[in-house]
């Protein structure tokens, strides 16, 4: 192996050519890219790597010493449940950027999105609604970094699966003539470490891992299932008036029991590609023997499956949502 330090320009990954079954691994140290990138790009193999959120705290502390202008990137269909977290690790100025807008219903107004987040008494910047897929708004991203930016460095940060890499990778094909090549999959740990990548003289984006969310359902669905659970489209909401008594089952992964409760409505924002059941509780017995979630769910508030999107439910209810023991379930209000 040679002296000299070389990282993988699709995941940030130390090259290696000495360890097939050790991280940053390549056949020839010459390669710019990993074995594990090789292959998901060139083949859409995906591969598992688990990464601690000690090693990715350590990244957002060493982030909190510098006084660059932070992206704070959140997945508008899988928000985290604590939006405040990242505050505890940096005191950077931050954009709040709410991505993948693509996937939620185009009836949506932006505005309305925003407002949910203002009420929220977040201490950050700015915020602004994106699709890097749809490259939608990123011209206006771009005019919001360089209205804050506080040296060239600009980092991007939030929970893994969240776009972060598709977004630079946008950034770039839209304002560079810099080759930017970031990993992207729809498995959680596809970047492993900080990467550079210089978008102009005056402004280089450093992407980052991700912090890993326990509680989504991609850790434990087959990694076969995965691009059924991600929407590529924008997703056509699926409304069910309910009746106590009444149950839901979700893409053959979820079931939710309407227990006690008034006529209610219930609308599931998940992929177009989940199928959704509507059964008499009593006659069907599927997917009993998955963990009980009990909640008390209040006027107007969505019932949040983590990895999967949510429920909105109109009337108060008291439901069970049966779920993979691992999945964070919760309501919260509603987004929409
Ligand atoms: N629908 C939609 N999917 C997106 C968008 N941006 C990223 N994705 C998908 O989200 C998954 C994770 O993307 P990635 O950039 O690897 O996330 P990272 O872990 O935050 O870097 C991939 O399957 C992407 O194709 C978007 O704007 N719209
Ligand atoms: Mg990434």
């Amino acid at each position: 192996m040679s002296s000299v330090k070389k990282y993988c320009i699709g995941c940030g990954v130390l090259l290696q050519d000495e360890n097939m079954t050790m991280e940053g691994y390549t056949t020839s140290i010459e390669n710019d890219i990993c074995s594990r990138c090789f292959r998901m790009k060139n083949y859409g193999e995906y591969q598992i790597v688990t990464k601690s959120n000690e090693d990715y705290i350590d990244i957002l502390k060493s982030v909190n010493k510098t006084n660059d202008l932070v992206l704070y990137i959140v997945d508008l269909l899988n928000l985290e449940r604590d939006l405040k977290y990242i505050r505890n690790y940096i005191n950077n100025k931050v954009i709040l950027v709410l991505s993948k807008r693509d996937v939620l219903p185009k009836s949506v107004k932006d505005d309305k999105l925003m407002d949910y987040f203002k009420k929220m008494d977040l201490d950050y910047q700015d915020m602004i609604v994106v699709s890097p897929n749809k490259n939608y708004n990123i011209d206006a991203l771009l005019l919001m970094i360089k209205k804050y930016k506080t040296s060239r460095n600009v980092y991007v940060v939030g929970h893994t699966n969240v776009g972060k890499s598709t977004l630079i990778n946008k950034l770039m094909k839209n304002y560079s003539d810099n080759e930017c090549e970031l990993t992207i999959s729809p498995l959680p740990s596809t970047t492993l470490n900080k990467i550079s990548i210089k978008l102009s003289d005056d402004l280089i984006l450093i992407d980052t891992p991700g912090l890993i969310d326990r509680g989504n359902i991609v850790n434990y669905v087959d990694p076969l299932l995965l691009k059924k659970i991600n929407p590529k489209k924008e997703i056509k909401p699926k409304t069910y008036q309910i009746k106590k008594g009444q149950c839901l089952i979700i893409g053959g992964l979820i079931r939710v029991d309407y227990k006690e409760g008034g006529k209610n409505s219930f609308t599931v924002f998940m992929s177009n590609d989940l199928k959704v059941q509507r059964f008499n509780m009593t006659r069907q017995q599927a997917l009993k023997d998955l963990f009980p979630n009990e909640l008390n769910v209040l006027y107007h508030e969505d019932i949040v499956i983590n990895g999967l999107g949510f429920i909105k439910v109109v009337e108060k209810a008291d439901v069970i949502v049966y779920a993979d023991k691992n999945v964070e379930i919760y309501t919260r209000r509603s987004l929409i």
